[in-house]
C-alpha cells in the first residue's frame, strides 16, 4: 500500500518502530529456556502474563497499602535497612533494646530484615528468641517500619543447617517422605505470622523471601541441589499452603537470586508472575570495589527492567562490606552509582547484613572510621530513613 509519510507520520512510526523493537527485546531477553549452565525444560507459560495485582488477592489492608505506597516511591527514594538492626549491635545483644544505626545517624532505619530459622522452638538461629523477635517486628511496624523476613530452614532430610546441602527439595514436594514434615514447618511459619498483630489487632504486613540466593550453590535449595523445576514447584507449594490453606494475608514475597549476568540466568528458577510481588537479587562482591560496581550497576538495571515489564517491584535485598573498611564506602560505592544511573534507582530498597560483633558487622558504630560518611548517606534526600518514611500503611483517604 502507498502512503504519503509527513514528518508527523516519520516520527510516529518511528516511536512504533522503537516501542516495537524494545518489547521484542524485553520478550526475548527474559525468554527462558536452556539456561546456560543447565539443561532443564522450563515451563514457559508461567513467563506471560505481567500481572499488576499483587500475590494474595485477600491481602490485609496494610499490607495492600505498602504494596501501592511502595510502588509510589520508585525513584523517588531507596529505604535502607539492616539485618537483626534492633535486636543486636556490636557491642550489645537484645534484650537490650538498641539501634547502632540510631546511635549514629540518630534514626531508625526504614527497614528491618529478620531470621525465623528455628520457629518453633524458644530462638532462632542467632539465639534470639522467638518472643523478642515478635516484639520487635511489632515495635518497627509501629513506628512504619517495614519488615522482612528469611528462613534458613535447617535440612529437612538430614536435620543439618541451611548449609548442609544434601539434596532435600525433591523430598519436601507433595508425595515425597518429607512433606508432612514439611508441612507441619510451615504451620508453624504461619504461626508466627499470625502473631504478629498490634494490639488493636492490625497484623503486620511482612516481605517474606524463603530460599533465598537460590542460583548459589551454598544452601540446600540451591543450584546443583535441586533442579529448576523442582525449586519452582517448592515455591509455589509454600505460597499456595500459607496463603490458601493457612490463611496467611500479610505477606508480600520477594524472590531473590544472588549475583547475576542475564535476565534469562535470573529468571532460570523464577517461579512465575503469579507467585511473586518483588524481584530481588543478593549482592555483596560488586558494591565493594571500584572495579566492580558497573557489574551491580549492570544487575540492579536488569532487575528493574525485569520488573518493569511484569509489574512487580525490585530490590537490593542484601548488600554490604563486612567490617565496611573503606572510609568513603556508603555514599562512593554504595549511594552515587546507584541515584546517578536513572534505571538502577528504580529499586525499592536495599539491606545490609548484621551487626553481631566487633568481627562481623555491617553498619558503623560510633567511632567505626566510616561513619561520618554514613551520616552523609542517612543525610541524602535519596535515602529513606524512618524519619523520611512518613506513613507507608494507609493510602490516601484511609485511616490507620
Ligand atoms: C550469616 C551470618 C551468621 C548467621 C546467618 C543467619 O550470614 O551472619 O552468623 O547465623 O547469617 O542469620
Amino acid at each position: 500500500m502507498f502512503v504519503i509519510i509527513t514528518r508527523f507520520g516519520i516520527r510516529v512510526l518511528l516511536r512504533w518502530t522503537v516501542g516495537f523493537v524494545i518489547l521484542v527485546n524485553l520478550l526475548t531477553s527474559c525468554q527462558p529456556g536452556k539456561s546456560r549452565t543447565g539443561n532443564q525444560p522450563v515451563d514457559t507459560s508461567r513467563f506471560i502474563p505481567a500481572v499488576e495485582k499483587p500475590v494474595d488477592s485477600l491481602l490485609t489492608r496494610e499490607t495492600n497499602a505498602l504494596w501501592q505506597n511502595l510502588k509510589k516511591k520508585q525513584g523517588k527514594g531507596i529505604l535502607f535497612g539492616q539485618q537483626d538492626a534492633t535486636t543486636s549491635g556490636v557491642d550489645w545483644k537484645s534484650p537490650v533494646a538498641g539501634s547502632d544505626i540510631r546511635d549514629v545517624t540518630g534514626t531508625f532505619p526504614a527497614l528491618y530484615g529478620w531470621e525465623i530459622s528455628g520457629v518453633g522452638n524458644p530462638s532462632n538461629i542467632d539465639s534470639i528468641p522467638f518472643a523478642l523477635l515478635r516484639e520487635r517486628i511489632i515495635e518497627a511496624y509501629s513506628r512504619s517500619g517495614v519488615n522482612t523476613i528469611t528462613w534458613h530452614l535447617r535440612n529437612p532430610v538430614t536435620g543439618g543447617s541451611a548449609w548442609d546441602t544434601y539434596p532435600a527439595v525433591r523430598e519436601i514436594l507433595p508425595d515425597s517422605s518429607r512433606h508432612e514434615f514439611y508441612k507441619s514447618q510451615l504451620k508453624e511459619v504461619a504461626s508466627f505470622f499470625h502473631l504478629l498483630k498490634t494490639g488493636t489487632g492490625s497484623s503486620v504486613p511482612v516481605i517474606f523471601r524463603p530460599f533465598h540466593e537460590n542460583n548459589g550453590n551454598w544452601f540446600w535449595w540451591g543450584k546443583g541441589h535441586c533442579t529448576p523445576d523442582e525449586y519452582i514447584r517448592l515455591w509455589r507449594f509454600t505460597v499456595s499452603y500459607l496463603r490458601d490453606s493457612l490463611k496467611v494475608h500479610n505477606l508480600l514475597y520477594a524472590y531473590s537470586t544472588d549475583m547475576f549476568e542475564t535476565p534469562m540466568q535470573y529468571l532460570e528458577r523464577y517461579p512465575g508472575d503469579d507467585w511473586v510481588d518483588i524481584v530481588g537479587c543478593e549482592n555483596y562482591w560488586d558494591f565493594q570495589s571500584g572495579a566492580t560496581i558497573s557489574n551491580g550497576i549492570a544487575q540492579l538495571r536488569m532487575l528493574v527492567h525485569i520488573a518493569g515489564s511484569r509489574k512487580k517491584l525490585s530490590a537490593l535485598t542484601e548488600c554490604g562490606f563486612d567490617g565496611i573498611p573503606i572510609k568513603n564506602w556508603w555514599t562512593q560505592y554504595l549511594l552515587t552509582p546507584i541515584k546517578s544511573d536513572s534505571v538502577a534507582r528504580n529499586i525499592s530498597y536495599l539491606m545490609v547484613w548484621r551487626n553481631a560483633n566487633r568481627k562481623h558487622y555491617y553498619v558503623p558504630f560510633r567511632e567505626q572510621k566510616s561513619a561520618p560518611d554514613f551520616i552523609q548517606f542517612e543525610q541524602d534526600t535519596f535515602t529513606l530513613f524512618e524519619k523520611d518514611l512518613g506513613d507507608i500503611y494507609t493510602l490516601k483517604g484511609q485511616n490507620r
